[in-house]
């Protein structure tokens, strides 16, 4: 395995997500956020891992699912929450919800509703890169559902004709909106569907950080020095359902708890324990501390004004 950053801000980071989806969840049922949400619960070794691998001044397309890669990115909690509740402090004004956490001064370039969007995005700003000679990266996530729409394959097809230096990442958490990926899709590793474009595919342990950092800094090395795009598939499970709306109630009993046992936080948690970095009853500390962190970054969000109407109207293109 690769020499690895601390794995401590790793730790933080993926208990960071988790307590902050947690958080929103709460501030949906008490009215605070409108519309809908997409939560990531189960799946944060997948974003703290691969965004770990990436440079400054790389870049990332993201989903509705995006606020993982969004916080890994280093977007501040407060402004992630006033995002969600509209406030005019949000990341995008307050006018673009849970579905937009997006921070171009992050390389955050875009989180996308439409399943597959971010794809051809990302795509474009590797080309730029390469175009004008900047070693620099685009990374863009995306879930299993997003692989049997159209841009997935358009892009893996120019990306690997034009050798560009992106890294396409599927989140595969086996379920698109409702449907289970077996009864969508003709087959178990979506890795595979590198092999007709000739570019890498590399199934990936997602519930492992170090496997999904190591994995995703060799796709990242080998685009950043010419090599070209590489395809992870990331295996990895949604606790919650598609969205709030959703119970998932369609799952077989037993998938849940079965993917709770290998918890990605656990799994990180259980070997800081035995190296000796982090004992279980700091651990908890750090819990606590996290926490109480997030729930003061809602309260701040929360006391934001929202957007005046100008503003709002300013993003407001009929003539
Ligand atoms: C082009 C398009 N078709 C359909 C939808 C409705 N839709 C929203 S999310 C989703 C499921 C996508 O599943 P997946 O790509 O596995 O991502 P996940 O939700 O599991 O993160 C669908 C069908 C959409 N937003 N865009
Ligand atoms: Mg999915």
């Amino acid at each position: 395995m690769t020499d690895r950053p601390d794995h401590i801000p790793w730790f933080r980071k993926m208990l960071e997500i988790r307590l902050f989806e947690e958080k929103v969840q709460e501030l949906f049922m008490a009215g605070l956020i409108e519309g809908t949400t997409h939560l990531c619960q189960g799946q944060e070794a997948v974003p703290v891992g691969a965004v770990a691998a990436m440079h400054a001044d790389d870049v990332l397309t993201n989903t509705y699912r995006g606020h993982g890669e969004a916080l890994a990115r280093g977007m501040d909690a407060e402004a992630a929450f006033a995002e969600l509740m509209g406030r005019s402090s949000g990341c995008c004004g307050g006018v673009g919800g849970s579905m937009h956490l997006t921070d171009f001064s992050k390389g955050n370039v875009g989180a996308n509703a439409i399943v597959g969007a971010g794809l051809p995005i990302a795509l474009g700003c590797a080309m730029a890169f390469k175009l004008r000679e900047e070693p620099r990266v685009a990374l863009t996530f995306f879930g299993d559902g997003a692989t049997n729409i159209g841009t997935f394959h358009e892009s893996l097809n120019m990306a690997a004709v034009w050798k560009a230096p992106i890294v396409f990442v599927i989140t595969n958490n086996l379920y698109g909106e409702y449907s289970p990926l077996r009864s969508t899709t003709p087959i178990e590793d979506l890795a595979r569907r590198a092999d007709p474009f000739g570019i890498p595919g590399v199934v990936v342990d997602g519930q492992d950080v170090d496997i999904v950092y190591d994995n995703t800094l060799s796709a990242i090395e080998r685009a950043r020095s010419g090599g070209g795009a590489t395809l992870l598939e990331m295996k990895t499970y949604r606790y919650r359902g598609h969205s709030r709306a959703d119970p998932a109630k369609y799952r077989p009993d037993g998938e849940l708890e079965a993917w709770k046992a290998r918890d990605p936080i656990d799994i990180l948690g259980g070997r800081l324990a035995s190296e000796g970095q982090l004992s279980a009853e700091e651990q908890q500390n750090l819990r606590k501390e996290v926490s109480a962190e997030i729930d003061a970054a809602a309260d701040r969000a929360a006391a934001a004004p929202p957007p005046t109407f100008e503003e709002i109207q300013s993003y407001v293109y009929a003539g």
